[in-house]
């Protein structure tokens, strides 16, 4: 179960590291480590995750989950739902007027009003056939004004900005980590969310920009294939792409 067992930690570097120490000595799935503040959070390629300590919902679940290496980024998905539907009910019960829109974009981001509010880092520890171990690691941006951040402002928020007023970090950790539970039990019993999760993405069918390591490229964000992959459309070509940032172009 996702939360037997969790410990908090006022600092860490980041909570995949003490989550991989964990793994490493054999603790079993489904511990749990939270932090106020990471002096080294991260994102994908050894990016930075910054956020004020004390503000937000930083986790990171130790699973070993029944899957192959491949369909490591299953995981991801599994968080994203996981996040949606936790939002969702935020909104629902605590949201606005319009309420907040809630969506996924390609291949890890959560949006709120359009803009990042979440993020999500898996790792994995490789045995051979199965995963030794998956680290899941998630940044929720709770309460705080991203106005304070101008790098990160145009394409970024939290829930304090987008429903105009603070929310109960506990309650929202908690309710969170049910979710994911839920999610968690699915994803063993074998179930597969590619449709669910493709259907929340806001950027499919639309001209996009991608930036890979290998340059950039642009087209018609036209699917996402079974392995997670994005299928970019440049006229009568398709490419795959396993990771990038991807960028809405004007239609
Ligand atoms: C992510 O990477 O979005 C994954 C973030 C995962 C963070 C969690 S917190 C708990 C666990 N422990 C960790 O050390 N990490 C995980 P990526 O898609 O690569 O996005 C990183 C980019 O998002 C950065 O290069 C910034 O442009 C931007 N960014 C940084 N901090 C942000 C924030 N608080 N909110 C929104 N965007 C942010």
């Amino acid at each position: 179960m996702i939360g037997r067992k969790i410990i908090h930690y006022n600092q860490v570097t980041s909570t995949n590291d003490i989550i991989r120490e964990w793994a490493e000595l054999g603790e079993a799935d489904g511990l749990v480590v939270t932090a106020e503040e990471q002096t080294q959070g991260r994102g994908r390629l050894g990016r930075k995750w910054v956020v004020p300590s004390g503000t937000s919902v930083q986790l990171s679940a130790l699973l070993r989950p029944p899957l192959a290496p491949l369909d490591a980024h299953r995981l991801t998905q599994m968080a994203a739902l996981a996040l949606t539907a936790t939002l969702r009910e935020l909104v629902r019960a605590k949201g606005g007027s319009p309420p907040a829109a809630v969506a996924l974009k390609w291949p890890n981001d959560v949006l709120l009003n359009g803009k990042k509010c979440a993020g999500i880092l898996a790792e994995t520890g490789i045995a051979a056939e199965w995963l030794a171990f998956a680290i899941l690691g998630i940044g929720l941006n709770v309460n705080y004004s991203m106005r304070d951040y101008t790098e990160l402002a145009p394409f970024a928020t939290t829930l304090a900005d987008e429903l105009g007023h603070p929310v109960n970090r506990d309650a929202l950790e908690e309710a969170l980590l049910a979710e994911l539970d839920a999610y968690y039990a699915r994803l063993c019993a074998g179930d597969d969310f590619l449709t669910e999760w493709r259907g929340q993405l806001t950027t499919l069918g639309r001209a996009v920009r991608v930036a890979t390591s290998s340059g950039i490229e642009e087209g018609i964000a036209q699917d996402v294939d079974t392995d997670g992959a994005l299928l970019l459309r440049q006229g009568e070509r398709v490419l795959r792409l396993y990771a990038g940032d991807v960028t809405l172009l004007k239609d």
